[in-house]
């Protein structure tokens, strides 16, 4: 029930909707809808306008309120806007209603995930883990009229399983759920003994959100060369590289970005995928110290972390990009509090480092600035485990 996708010659245009919530700043939000409006470029349509709305709590009907709404189409038409997308996950009923009310195709925020994932997906697994998570995706939401329509034209949130005949296609599709998670199940055993037949060697995984230069990172330390480039999740499949420091030999695996808000069916058909996390001696977290919410970024992947059952492992911090780090600094009568934006890299560094024990590290992977630093601190803390699981073995470092 596939059908072809053909691509379009004029990309989409896309209008962001994001609510401020009670408990929420404006400038928070503003970040959210400045990476929601980079997912939608990642996707390939053109982010035109944001729109927002303080409320008490989004509206359980439309998301935003009628007046709001009301004013979005009259931008979409005026415009004529392909695309309006939401900030978050739409229940089913929100999305009925907001597109009866719009007129046009409506993405939410995990609709629009799933399509990028669906798109990066190289290899069978990965092709097959994306498949699940959208018609999971899909099956309570297919009512819908418009994706009908539109999907004879192909475009974003349309590729990968479509909407047919409704009734006979919740069938087809639960069946193809099923079938689905057979194929996972078999491609998880494989993987499974693959990484058993890696032996007992030390496992060292990359972590942390996407885009912060873990794919580079990995470059650099396996001197391989792995598709690394600006855009968001541009790594879907796990790279495991066997890496030597000085003669200690270990495996360093470059993994999946997380993301605000991951949507929680990709999380539980990444399963496999995620068990190379689960499964490693050590993490190496990743950081983009140059973004403006990068503390904010290491909560999520440490919440991220708990949820899949991969936060008690030894970890590390990386701040990589120190190249593209910029700050504020204040004129030295300003009395007013320093924000976060005053705050220099030696004074990061300082907190850091004594928040983790000098345990963490400052680089650019992509100037290649402090690697030395980076293998020492693999090497130390490799040997640890290498010692303890092969205690003869000493003569290899
Ligand atoms: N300025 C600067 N840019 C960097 C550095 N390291 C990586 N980048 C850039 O950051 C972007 C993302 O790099 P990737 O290595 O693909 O990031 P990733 O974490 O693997 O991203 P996903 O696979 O999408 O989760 C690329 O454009 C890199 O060139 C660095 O040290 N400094
Ligand atoms: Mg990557």
């Amino acid at each position: 029930m596939r059908e072809p996708i053909e691509t379009k010659i004029n990309p989409e245009t896309a209008i962001l909707i994001g609510v401020i919530e009670k408990y929420q700043d404006a400038a928070e939000v503003e970040e959210y809808l400045q990476e929601l409006a980079f997912l939608v470029e990642t996707a390939g349509a053109i982010p035109r306008h944001a729109f927002t709305q303080q409320l008490e709590h989004q509206d359980p009907r439309t998301f935003v309120g009628s007046g709001k709404l009301g004013e979005i189409r009259d931008y979409v038409q005026e415009n004529e806007i392909d695309l309006v997308i939401f900030d978050d996950e739409l229940n089913p009923s929100q999305l009925r209603n907001i597109e009866r009310e719009l007129k046009c195709r409506i993405l939410d925020r995990t609709n629009l995930i799933l399509d990028i994932f669906a798109r990066r997906a190289q290899t069978a697994h990965a092709k097959t883990q994306v498949e699940l998570a959208q018609y999971e995706y899909l099956l309570p939401r297919l009512t819908r009229m418009w994706t009908h329509l539109e999907r004879q034209r192909g475009g974003i949130g349309l590729r990968g399983p479509g909407e047919t005949e409704i009734e006979t296609d919740r069938r087809i599709i639960r069946d193809r759920i099923a079938k689905l998670k057979e194929d996972l199940k078999r491609i998880d055993k494989q993987k499974a003994v693959q990484r058993k037949n890696r032996g007992k060697m030390v496992r060292v995984a990359l972590v942390g959100y996407t885009n912060v230069g873990k794919s580079t990172l990995m470059n650099v330390l396996s001197k391989s060369n792995i598709f690394a480039e600006n855009k968001l999740f541009a790594t879907l499949d796990t790279t495991v590289r066997k890496v030597v420091i000085e003669n200690l030999p270990f495996l360093l695996s470059d993994t999946v970005g997380f993301i605000r808000k991951l949507p929680h069916t990709l999380v539980e058909s990444f399963k496999s995928t995620l068990d190379e996390l689960r499964e490693s001696d050590i993490l190496l977290h990743v950081v983009d110290i140059s973004h403006s919410s990068f503390e904010e970024q290491i909560g999520i992947v440490n919440q991220t972390l708990q949820e899949i059952g991969a936060r008690d492992k030894p970890t590390y911090i990386v701040f990589n990009k120190i190249d593209a780090f910029t700050y504020i600094a204040r004129e030295e009568d300003d009395l007013s509090p320093p924000t976060q934006e005053n705050v220099s890299l030696g004074d990061l560094k300082k907190t850091w480092m004594a928040q983790s024990n000098g345990q963490c590290v400052f680089i650019s992977a992509k100037n290649l600035e402090n690697i030395k630093e980076i293998r020492s601190l693999l090497y130390e803390k490799v040997k640890e485990i290498h010692s303890k699981r092969y205690p003869y073995n000493d003569y290899l470092y």
